[in-house]
């Protein structure tokens, strides 16, 4: 009698973990180990790998990784287990080409304004438009949705749109000249610009031009914005049949697209820049690679990328970084890692004790199969 009661109980056991564990979306996840000691043995840790286009990752400050995916979805992963909570599928989403749910941020103060800030595409009639929103995070999923800028230019390319929070409590943009070269020199079009607003969405008092969220102008198709200690700020951008780009953002500067490519060095350009003061890259590729996030990483946990900009790379497939120079106004040298080793690579997230996730994009552009992998590098060889 005592074995067929013990035979129950271990039975009822294995029927409730087994039952109440999985697929419930809305059971908590368990607080993750920021900082778990890193396997000896694999230089890489594939988190998850079912994923379609992943565009923005991030370590958000609940020790979670947030991912946007360009279908609509955002979610939370796991950064120890993969396990993927899907906090909302935003059905307004317009996912054509490059365009769909892009960019994200999570107020630094997340545990007392859970804010999450996205951007993505919609249909207005028969045009793609770009807003920025936000949303609030509770029980597991985002609500009250709010706009802070609406009706940017947009289509089925160069929309952009990286989100950068700095610490003086200001959230840029980056936005792409959607199609239609001639925005970007046009500072009354919210096209090839960085935008800067504050946390509440109004509009700082100091922006160059009073009134509006256009901090700096003459961009193509910027996917990459990162923050040196100290606060100055960098851009990838992407170039047309040349020049991808590195800059410096600064305020009410001009980059030049399209009448300038990267450096001013052709008579055309010159002709430019003596009449519009035009600020040039640091750092320019041709050919070009497709560069795309951008961060600037300051631990130590990863010593070979210590002080450096480290970039993700869609058509090289790899992971740049890029050596500064001591005042930060010059790249003195680039170093390429894991070529060819995971496909197109999107994103880049890093935690503060310097652990390193990566989002991937497929073999080719325009691949959107739910396949694409989320991958923790834990060392470079
Ligand atoms: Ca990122
Ligand atoms: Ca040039």
């Amino acid at each position: 009698m005592k074995k067929v009661l013990k035979a129950v109980s271990v039975l009822v056991l294995v029927t409730l973990l087994f039952c109440c564990s999985g697929d419930d979306n809305n059971a908590p996840i368990n607080n993750p180990d920021p900082d778990p000691v890193p396997n000896p043995t694999d230089a890489t840790t594939t988190l998850i790998n079912t994923l379609s286009v992943p565009w923005e990752l991030l370590w958000g400050p609940d020790n979670f990784l947030w991912v946007t995916e360009r279908n609509g979805r955002i979610s939370r992963i796991n950064p120890d287990t993969g396990e993927q909570q899907v906090v909302i599928t935003l059905n307004n989403v317009a996912q054509q080409q490059e365009s769909g749910l892009l960019g994200m941020a999570l107020h630094p103060d997340f545990i007392n304004t859970p804010r999450v800030y996205v951007v993505y595409t919609y249909l207005s009639g028969n045009n793609l438009l770009e807003r920025l929103v936000q949303f609030t995070y509770s029980n597991n999923t985002l609500s009250n949705e709010t706009t802070l800028i609406d009706q940017i230019p947009a289509n089925r390319i160069h929309n952009g749109s990286r989100l950068l929070i700095t610490p003086e409590g200001h959230l840029y943009m980056s936005t792409g000249d959607a199609g239609n070269t001639s925005l970007s020199q046009n500072s009354n079009s919210l096209a090839g610009k960085i935008l800067r607003i504050n946390l509440d969405g109004s509009i700082p008092t100091d922006n160059p031009i009073a009134g509006s969220t256009v901090y700096s102008l003459g961009h193509r198709n910027p996917q990459g914005l990162a923050i040196q200690p100290g606060g100055r700020i960098y851009s990838s951008e992407h170039g047309p049949d040349t020049d991808d780009e590195i800059n410096i953002i600064s305020v009410g500067a001009n980059y030049g697209w399209q009448e300038v490519r990267g450096l001013i060095d052709t008579p055309a350009e010159e002709s430019f820049a003596a009449t519009t003061p035009v600020t040039e890259s640091i750092m320019n590729w041709t050919p070009t690679i497709a560069p795309s996030d951008l961060v600037y990483y300051t631990s130590d946990r990863i010593p070979q990328w210590t002080n450096k900009l480290v970039m993700t790379v869609l058509k090289d497939r790899k992971i740049v970084a890029l050596t500064l120079s001591n005042d930060g106004t010059m790249v003195t040298q680039e170093e390429s890692f894991f070529e060819d080793a995971f496909g197109r690579i999107r994103d880049i997230a890093v935690s503060p004790t310097g652990r390193v996730f990566i989002a991937t994009n497929g073999d080719s552009y325009g691949d959107t199969s739910n396949t694409h992998r989320i991958i923790e590098i834990n060392r470079l060889n």
